[in-house]
C-alpha cells in the first residue's frame, strides 16, 4: 500500500488500489455481519450466494462517490462514505440486538424506540464491537499520515466508469435473482429481514428511505379539511345495527381465529369419502354459530396483512404493497383502541417473528396491548415448525398459558400458519390422503387444511374445559384464497365443474363463522366481505359505530350493502358480478344483458368511489384529524 501511494508515476493506480481495498474490507465486514449478527433465515444455495454477493454492489457504488472529487478530497470522501457505511451497519447491529429488527427512518424520528434503547446501549456493547472500526481507523490513518501523496491524485474517467458499471451489473443481477426467488420483493415488502437477506444492509437503507419519502409526501399534502368529505361519505353509507343482534355479545371476550388460506369450498367438502374439515363443519351446524356462505376475501398484495388491516379498521388494503408496511406509522382507530374504552385488554398471538408484515410496528398503532410473537413461544423443536413459524397444534397449546395472563374481557386474535402455501407437512402429521389431480399444491392443500381443523378442535376443547366458551365470542375467518387461479384446471376436478369467471370469483369465498353463546345460529347467505367484519363485531358487542370512519357495513343489518368490492375495482353482488371489465349475470353465469348495464355501471362507480375514499384516508393518514368520538381535529 505504501508503495502504491508513494510512487508518483502510479498515483492513479494508487487511489484505485485504496478504493478496491476499501470495497473488499466493507464487503467482507458486511457479509460477516449479515451472516453472524442477524437472524435472516437464509436457506439454500441461492440465498447463501445472494447474502454473500449483495454488499459488493453497494460497496462499489457508494464508495465510487469519491471519484467525483479531486486531489485530497478524493481520499477524504472515501473515508467519509466508508465511515458512514460502517456507522449504518453498526447501528443496525446494536438496534437488532435489542429489537430483533432493523432501523427504519420513522423509528428514528417518530417513536420512542431509540429512547428505549439509549439507556441500554452500554449493556448492548461488546468489546469485540471495536473490530467494526479497525478498518475505519486504518483508512483515517492513511488519509492523515499520507496526506501529501493525495494532493495530486487524478483518476480520469475510465476507472470510475468501469467501477460504476461493474457495481450496477452486480446489483441488477442481485435484484434479478432475488426477485426470482421471492417475486414482488420490492413491491410487497413482506419483512425488513427479507430485504436485508436478499439485497443487503445498504440497499435496505435505500429501500427504506424511498418508502419513507413516498409515504411522507402524500401525508404532507393532506390537511384536516380532507376528512370532512370522507365523514360525509361514511355517514351516508352507515347501516343501522339490527336490534335483534345488537349487544348480544356485550362485555364478552372476543377471540378471532385467523384461518390461514381457508376457502369456503372446503366446508362440507368430501375427499375420498371423508370430510376434510369435520370440526369446522360441526361448528357450522352449532346452534349458536352463524355461518356466512357468501363471504369474500378482499385482499390484494398484502395478503394476510390486508385481511387483518380490513378487519381491525374497516379500511381497504392498498392497491399496491401492504398498508401494514407502507402505512404502518399512521394513526388508526382500530378495534383494540375502540374496545379499550369499553374495558377490553387486547392481544395478538402468532408463532412467527414479530417483524413479518411489520406487525411489531403496526399493532402498536392499532392500540394492541400485547403481541405474543415467536419470541414468546418455544420454537426450538424443528418438528414443531412450519415455514412461517410454529405449527398450529403446538401454537394453540402454548398459547393457553399466555392467554391466561390477560384480564377479562379480552379482545384477541390468533394467527395460524400451518395451512399455508405450499401446504407441505410432515407425513407423521397427515390424517387424510392427498387429492389426486396431479397438481401438487392443490393435492397437498387438503392435508394441511385437515391439520388446521384438528388444531382448532383442540383449542375449542380447551375453551370448553376452562369455561371461556360460555362468555366468549369466537370469530373465525379465512384470510385469502389458498389456491390461486393458476391452478384452475385442477380446481375444476376438485369442484366438479368448469371454473368460469363467475365460479372463479366464487372461489374467492372464505368461511366466516361467528359463535356467540346464546345467539341463534344458522347459515346466512348475505353477500359481504372482510371490510364488513368490524362493524358487525362491534354491533354484536353493543358498541355504536355511527361516528367511526368505516367502509364496510354490519352484515346483520337490514341496511347492509351487498355489493362486495374487490381491490382492483371488480365486485360481486347477489345479482351482478363485475370481473375484469365484463359484467355477468350471477344467476346464469352468462354475460349481462345490455339492458342492465346502467345499473351495473352505477354499482361499479360506487365501488370505485368507495375504494378511492378509503385510499385517501390511508395514504393521507387522515385519521390523525379525527377523534374516536367523531370530532374533526384541526392541526
Ligand atoms: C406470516 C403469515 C403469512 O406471519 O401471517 O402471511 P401470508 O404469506 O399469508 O400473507
Ligand atoms: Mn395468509
Amino acid at each position: 500500500m505504501k508503495d502504491l501511494v508513494e510512487k508518483k508515476g502510479i498515483q492513479i493506480k494508487g487511489f484505485l488500489g485504496i478504493y478496491l481495498l476499501a470495497v473488499l474490507m466493507i464487503w467482507l465486514k458486511t457479509y460477516i455481519t449479515q451472516l453472524t449478527q442477524f437472524n435472516l433465515g437464509v436457506e439454500g444455495t441461492l440465498q447463501q450466494f445472494l447474502l454473500f454477493i449483495n454488499p459488493l454492489g453497494s460497496a462499489l457504488l457508494f464508495l465510487s462517490v469519491a471519484f467525483l472529487f479531486r486531489g485530497k478530497s478524493k481520499m477524504s470522501m472515501l473515508v467519509i462514505v466508508y465511515t458512514l457505511m460502517t456507522i449504518l451497519l453498526y447501528s443496525n447491529v446494536m438496534y437488532y440486538r435489542f429489537f430483533s429488527d432493523f432501523i427504519t427512518l420513522p423509528t428514528i424520528f417518530q417513536t420512542q424506540n431509540f429512547g428505549d434503547l439509549s439507556g441500554g446501549v452500554f449493556a448492548l456493547f461488546r468489546p469485540s464491537d471495536l473490530l467494526y472500526f479497525v478498518d475505519v481507523a486504518f483508512l483515517i490513518y492513511l488519509r492523515v499520515a499520507k496526506k501529501e501523496q493525495f494532493k495530486q491524485v487524478k483518476t480520469g474517467f475510465v476507472m470510475p466508469v468501469i467501477a460504476v458499471a461493474f457495481a450496477l451489473m452486480i446489483s441488477s443481477t442481485n435484484l434479478f435473482l432475488a426477485e426470482k426467488d421471492r417475486p414482488d420483493l420490492l413491491v410487497r415488502g413482506f419483512d425488513r429481514s427479507y430485504i436485508v437477506k436478499y439485497l443487503g444492509m445498504y440497499n435496505y437503507a435505500i429501500y427504506d428511505t424511498v418508502k419513507t419519502a413516498e409515504a411522507s409526501s402524500e401525508r404532507a399534502l393532506a390537511d384536516s379539511s380532507d376528512i370532512t368529505e370522507i365523514i360525509n361519505y361514511t355517514k351516508s353509507n352507515y347501516a343501522e345495527p339490527n336490534p335483534e343482534y345488537f349487544g348480544l355479545a356485550k362485555d364478552m371476550n372476543v377471540i378471532y381465529l385467523h384461518l390461514e388460506s381457508m376457502q369456503t369450498f372446503l366446508i362440507d367438502y368430501e375427499l375420498h369419502g371423508q370430510q376434510v374439515t369435520p370440526f369446522l363443519n360441526s361448528l357450522v351446524k352449532n346452534e349458536n354459530t352463524l355461518f356466512f356462505d357468501n363471504f369474500y376475501h378482499q385482499t390484494a398484495q398484502g395478503k394476510t396483512s390486508d385481511a387483518e388491516f380490513m378487519l381491525e379498521n374497516s379500511l381497504y388494503g392498498l392497491p399496491q404493497g401492504s398498508a401494514f408496511i407502507t402505512k404502518g406509522q399512521n394513526t388508526y382507530q382500530a378495534a383494540p383502541s375502540i374496545l379499550k374504552d369499553y374495558g377490553y385488554t387486547s392481544a395478538v398471538f402468532h408463532g412467527n417473528g414479530g417483524t413479518f408484515w411489520n406487525r411489531n410496528v403496526v399493532y402498536n398503532q392499532f392500540g394492541y396491548d400485547k403481541f405474543f410473537d415467536a419470541s414468546s413461544y418455544d420454537t426450538t423443536d424443528p418438528k414443531n415448525m412450519a415455514e412461517y413459524g410454529l405449527l398450529d397444534k403446538p401454537f394453540f397449546e402454548q398459547s393457553k398459558s399466555l392467554l391466561e395472563t390477560l384480564p377479562q374481557p379480552f379482545y384477541t386474535k390468533f394467527i395460524t400458519v400451518a395451512h399455508h402455501f405450499p401446504y407441505k407437512m410432515d407425513q407423521e402429521l397427515v390424517t387424510i390422503d392427498k387429492a389426486t389431480t396431479g397438481d401438487e399444491s392443490v393435492d397437498n392443500y387438503f392435508q394441511t387444511a385437515r391439520y388446521a381443523d384438528e388444531a382448532i378442535e383442540e383449542f375449542f376443547t380447551y375453551l370448553k374445559e376452562t369455561g371461556l366458551f360460555e362468555n366468549t365470542m369466537v370469530v373465525m375467518y379465512g384470510d385469502h384464497y389458498g389456491i390461486s387461479d393458476n391452478h384452475n384446471k385442477a380446481m375444476a376436478q376438485i369442484i366438479g365443474e368448469e371454473v368460469t369467471p363467475v365460479v372463479n370469483a366464487d372461489l374467492q369465498r372464505v368461511p366466516l363463522l361467528i359463535y356467540v353463546p346464546g345467539m341463534e345460529g344458522g347459515v346466512n347467505h348475505t353477500y359481504g366481505g372482510q371490510i364488513d367484519l368490524l362493524p358487525t363485531v362491534l354491533h354484536l358487542l353493543g358498541v355504536e359505530t355511527q361516528n367511526n370512519i368505516h367502509f364496510g357495513t354490519d352484515l346483520l343489518s337490514a341496511e347492509h350493502n351487498e355489493v362486495v368490492p374487490f381491490r382492483k375495482g371488480d365486485f360481486v353482488s347477489p345479482t351482478i358480478y363485475s370481473l375484469d371489465g365484463k359484467y355477468y349475470d350471477r344467476s346464469t353465469g352468462e354475460l349481462l344483458d345490455a339492458s342492465q348495464f346502467e345499473l351495473a355501471d352505477q354499482m361499479k362507480a360506487n365501488v370505485e368511489q368507495k375504494l378511492n375514499y378509503s385510499d385517501k384516508v390511508v395514504n393521507g393518514d387522515l385519521l390523525r384529524f379525527y377523534s374516536k368520538d367523531g370530532k374533526v381535529i384541526s392541526e
